[in-house]
């Protein structure tokens, strides 16, 4: 078993994928503004800086006009102690995703699993901890999919837990972020589920909610720009804590229910 301490944030490994201009065509249960794609670009390439200034290598892949919602490669596959585990999304449109990130996870890793039976889940329902995964069935994850990744997740060390994700969330990790290793980052909505019990949990502000999907990358919080409640809160934390804060804009993924997480796979490779 591997038992790194803070395994769930020490990476030196990116994987992203550039949008294509059909992300414009991304799934959206908000049915709101449709993205502009040049400003996508500009906000993932600015994504892209801010995880390698955090420390590590960014590979990018190549556009997939097939799959609008592939620029999403969180939700595809995880990745963790060396081996990539190809997911399968629940969204019929993104089906696809895994076995089109397959090949690239191979040239990184020497094991990549695919998930077996025919479960559904995606990586945004997966949230690691150091020791242990929490697994959120959603509208994307059923019982069939936490089973199957249950059973990969446990034979590399990890405990773990099945948890709700309330119908209005779209991702368990929609929602919430991790910290450090013992406190997480949360909605109201979410943390009153009694989710992460035996964890420190900081409440995201109220009005601030989106502002949950943060992502811990070595000493540095990326946060979503325009929450300055939460910005003022977790800058204050992570001065104790030994962590920056970093805002990026990701207004034009905010428009198709994405965020900060789902933007990349983040790893360890050990040379
Ligand atoms: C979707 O609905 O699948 C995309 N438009 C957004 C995916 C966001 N993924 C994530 O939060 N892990």
């Amino acid at each position: 078993m591997n038992s790194t301490p803070e395994r769930a944030f020490r990476f030196n490994h990116f994987v992203v994928r550039q949008p294509s201009a059909s992300v414009v065509n991304g799934l959206s249960d908000a049915g709101g503004d449709r993205p502009i794609f040049s400003l996508f670009e500009q906000q993932h390439l600015a994504y892209c800086d801010a995880l390698q200034q955090a420390g590590g290598k960014v590979t990018t892949l190549p556009p997939l006009d097939a799959y609008p919602d592939a620029v999403f490669v969180e939700d595809p596959a995880i990745c963790f102690d060396g081996i990539a585990v190809t997911l399968r999304p629940g969204a019929p449109t993104r089906a696809g995703e895994a076995e089109a990130i397959e090949p690239a996870l191979s040239i990184l890793f020497p094991t990549v699993i695919p998930l077996p039976g025919h479960g559904t889940i995606e990586g945004g329902d997966v949230l690691l901890t150091d020791n242990e995964a929490f697994i959120g069935l959603s509208a994307r994850t059923n019982q069939a999919g936490f089973d199957a990744l249950r059973e990969i997740l446990e034979e590399h060390g990890y405990t773990v837990r099945r948890v709700e994700t309330p119908e209005t969330i779209l991702h368990f990790k929609t929602d919430c972020g991790l910290l450090d290793s013992h406190t997480l980052f949360s909605s109201a909505q979410l943390a009153a589920t009694g989710c992460f019990e035996g964890y420190d949990v900081i409440e995201a502000p109220v009005g601030e909610e989106a502002a949950a999907n943060l992502v811990r990358v070595n000493d540095t919080v990326l946060i979503n720009q325009g929450y300055p409640q939460t910005y003022a809160l977790l800058q204050e934390y992570g001065q104790d804590k030994g962590f920056d804060v970093v805002t990026l804009d990701t207004r034009e993924a905010a428009k198709i229910d994405a965020g900060l997480s789902c933007m990349s796979l983040r790893f360890r490779l050990d040379a």
